[in-house]
């Protein structure tokens, strides 16, 4: 399969994002009355944006220009899973010809699949999936391709089946290598000989966990280290503190390395471990690694209690979008589309890292940086 590599449509993308973002935060007011006034006028202005859209729906349905769009996403189980959703509804709304049916399938696969169903029923004219788990999928994708309807699945992966047209998302596994090779030059560099590590998987059965773990584990085993425990914290805070509050009860003081699989979890390992009296990040006994990239994750970077973040880029609807135009126009899109991600330290002391061949720079957070991240 061919890969493309998109970065300018991310940059556009995050600029966009980033300057209403920007735009939202110049009218803060402290008063109560301020206050009261700017939420009157934030409902007067949703009622309106509310009206533009509907108008802008009918104005474009009457001319048969409409594009509906059903999107099964996983869940709201993290601020990764938000920033996704939001970069959708931005670049399918209603000021841009589409009619975005969008389904919060709460992290339930029977749901997901449910949601699909209801998308062929109502004829939509494209699917999106961020699939929860990566198998039990050829069924309902069957279904679609008999109903004509084609398939866009983001993010996370689909192995069991190919029934659909392009898949748009991250390198899982290159993450997950990413971090171990980051992690070895960093032990070199701190003079650390030995890793006792911990992990805190994401949610079970998703190719973000299998990818992440097989590329970690793969380092871990090339270099000896020992993995303590492996327990699945299903993407979430509270599911990263709870395991994180048995790790620091079953493990206390063999561990000096933990490793989440997202920034929510990390942030809930944080909390256990404060509350255990276990120290972390780049003055503490622990090293933490966590994956997504989200703007609190790096803050904590900076702050130097996370030690090392490897992002994954939730941004994939623009390239959503270039693979429904390429179809609209008759022409056959790239099947898969990867994104372009960074690596994040807390430090400067590996500069660079070696993954499949590939040098990637270790990126030292600065408010800057933060300043100009999309989520
Ligand atoms: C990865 C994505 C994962 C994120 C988590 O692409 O599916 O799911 O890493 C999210 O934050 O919950």
């Amino acid at each position: 399969m061919k890969r493309k590599v998109v970065s300018v449509l991310v940059c556009a993308a995050m600029v966009a994002t980033m300057a209403v973002g920007c735009g939202s935060s110049s009218s803060t007011d402290t008063s109560s009355d301020a206050a009261a006034t700017t939420e009157e006028d934030t409902a007067a202005a949703d009622d309106a944006a509310a009206t533009d859209d509907a108008a802008a729906t009918d104005d474009a349905a009457a001319d048969g220009d409409v594009i509906t769009i059903g999107f099964a996403q996983v869940g709201h189980e993290s601020d990764w899973r938000t920033a996704s959703t939001q970069s959708c509804q931005d670049v399918f709304s209603a000021e841009n010809g589409y009619d975005l049916q969008f389904v919060d399938c709460d992290n339930d696969s029977a749901v997901q699949l449910e949601a699909v169903r209801g998308f062929i029923e109502q004829q939509v004219d494209y699917i999106i999936i961020d699939p929860i788990v990566s198998t039990g999928w050829d069924t309902v994708l069957t279904e679609c391709e008999d109903a004509g309807i084609p398939v866009i699945v983001i993010d996370r992966t689909i192995d069991d089946s190919d029934k659909y047209v392009s898949w748009v998302g991250s390198e899982f596994k290159t993450e997950g290598l990413a971090a171990g090779e980051w992690l070895k030059a960093y032990a070199e560099a701190k003079g650390i000989s030995e890793l006792n590590i911990l992990v805190i998987e994401g949610s079970t059965g998703a190719s973000a966990t299998i990818g992440r773990t097989e590329g970690f584990n793969e380092i871990a085993e090339r270099e000896g280290w020992n993995i303590i425990d492996s327990q699945t914290g299903d993407f979430t805070q509270e599911g990263g503190q709870t395991v994180m509050e048995s790790y620091c009860k079953s493990y206390e003081g063999q561990f000096n390395v933990v490793i989440c699989q997202n920034d929510n979890e990390a942030f809930g390992a944080m909390d256990a471990m404060t509350a255990a009296g276990v120290s972390y990040g780049v003055d503490g006994d622990v090293i933490l690694v966590s994956f997504d990239g989200c703007r609190t994750a790096l803050d904590y970077c900076l702050a130097g209690d996370i030690n090392a973040v490897f992002e994954c880029n939730p941004m994939a609807a623009p390239m959503v979008e270039e693979v429904i135009q390429a179809l609209a126009a008759g022409e056959t899109p790239e099947a898969e589309i990867f994104v372009e991600e960074s690596c994040f330290a807390s430090e400067d002391n590996v500069p660079t890292i070696e993954v499949n061949g590939e040098t990637k720079e270790m990126t030292v957070v600065t408010q800057e940086l933060i300043d100009a991240r999309p989520f």
